[in-house]
């Protein structure tokens, strides 16, 4: 049988790019097969090299809300790009994008655009140890704050797909400053926050060991626990800014952070991060302050302006609302799928992860007991179906405004199937 042209592409990415992909996930190495390679996208499907058609749960991790290619942000990158695409020097848009920031998100009173999640945290977290003149930082097993070193540490994600929970290459002296607590587990924080802790950094939802919920009065115990050592509290709302709710989770949730790392949604699709938080520590950064931080493509027109332009079309009607009717209807469906099977589905709003093996899932070690094989063979069963998920069972499907109820109803018909055959 001959090769497809995605097996063919593969073959040849693996000769000059490491594993054949530019970020660890896309390998499949959790799922099994060769990554099919997309050619193109549109709202919500994506059409591989070999022309086959998949409705999609990727959403490129979360930027895509609107579906793929929207007609606003195409717009917005005609409009801007005919002006220059980077100039290395401040722009009107720019403060445009972070005025609305600062208006939509409610702990943040100034913020600096950088080029990713993972550029976010590792900025907010040298902040974090300026100010405070701390040095460790406590995170959570399972949470995924990018790949800075000292965030890489049972850090779920890419990591745990490939089982390699900590990375080469980090060094010791540095894997050492971060204390490690357990999600949902308020006495393991106050087991190892202590005099020297700059930062507490969670995901409020956590959306790399599989979507995981904080349970009621989790967050409220870490924001009482960081003003109690003077430890400051960081969410990285990377994932769920701008999708939990326009001001991300800490508006659902009522907790405010201290400083809030974003990505994704941020940027529309082009790449966007911004961290941001209480005036007087943000005026801490450079040039206001000395605590450097820097970036040539930092604030770039067409990113600012698919960003600003995604931001503008969530402000109009009540996207979230619709997207949470299509995630409930999704995830009812789903676990009526199941049935009476071990797994269990989570849910928030267009977040969703359809676990099996466990009937519940709080925290890292809970996802360590996931039946990760059963996850592959309905992933294949799924692609087969025309519906491409995330590959990997430590990941959320996100949904966009562009997935309609039909689509969603075809998921749940292919995954009774798939669910069956994989029994
Ligand atoms: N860090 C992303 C998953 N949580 C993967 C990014 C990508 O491969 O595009």
């Amino acid at each position: 049988m001959s090769a497809s042209v995605s097996e063919d592409l593969f073959a040849k990415a693996t000769q000059v790019i490491p594993g054949g992909v530019n970020s660890p996930v896309r390998a499949w190495a959790g799922v099994g097969g060769s990554p099919r390679f997309v050619a193109s996208a549109k709202g919500a499907r994506l059409t591989d090299e070999d022309g086959n058609e998949y409705i999609d749960y990727i959403g490129s991790w979360g930027p895509m809300i609107l579906g793929h290619a929207p007609e606003v942000v195409l717009d917005a990158l005609s409009a801007a790009a005919p002006s220059g695409t980077s100039f290395g020097a401040p722009t009107r848009s720019e403060v445009v994008l972070a005025e609305k920031i600062t208006e939509l998100v409610a702990s943040i009173e100034r913020v600096r655009l950088v080029n990713s999640g993972t550029e976010a945290t590792m900025s907010a977290l040298r902040l974090a140890r300026a100010a405070t003149g701390h040095s460790e930082i406590v995170k959570f097993a399972g949470c995924y704050h990018g790949h800075a070193d000292g965030l890489l540490v049972r850090a779920g994600s890419g990591a745990t797909t490939l089982g390699v929970p900590d990375s080469p290459g980090v060094p010791e002296a540095i894997a050492a400053l971060t204390k490690l607590a357990n999600y949902n587990d308020v006495e393991s924080v106050r087991r190892v926050v202590g005099a020297d802790t700059a930062a507490i950094i969670v995901e409020p939802v956590a959306g790399n060991m599989g979507l995981v919920l904080p349970e009621p009065g989790f967050l409220e115990a870490l924001r009482t626990i960081a003003d109690e050592t003077g430890a400051l509290l960081i969410f990285d709302e990377v994932i769920s800014g701008f999708r939990a709710s326009l001001g991300g989770y800490q508006t659902v949730c009522g907790v405010l952070p201290d400083l809030t790392c974003l990505g994704k949604v941020i940027g529309g699709g082009l790449p966007v991060g911004a961290y941001g938080g209480r005036a007087d520590l943000m005026q801490q950064i450079s040039p206001a302050g000395p605590v450097y931080q820097a970036g040539t493509l930092s604030g770039n027109p067409l990113a600012v302006a698919a960003g600003l332009a995604t931001l503008r079309a969530l402000e109009q009607g009540d996207p979230y609302a619709d997207l949470a009717a299509k995630g409930s209807r999704l995830a009812d469906g789903l676990r009526a799928a199941l049935g009476e099977r071990t797994g269990c589905v989570a849910q928030l709003g267009s977040l969703l992860t359809l676990f099996f093996g466990r009937r519940e899932v709080r925290n890292y070690d809970d996802a360590g007991g996931l039946d990760t094989g059963r996850f592959a063979r309905f992933f294949q069963a799924m692609l087969d179906e025309g519906i491409w998920l995330p590959p990997s069972q430590y990941e959320c499907w996100f949904l966009s405004t562009a997935h309609t109820d039909a689509d969603i109803d075809a998921t749940i018909a292919a995954a009774e199937r798939a669910i069956a055959a994989t029994d």
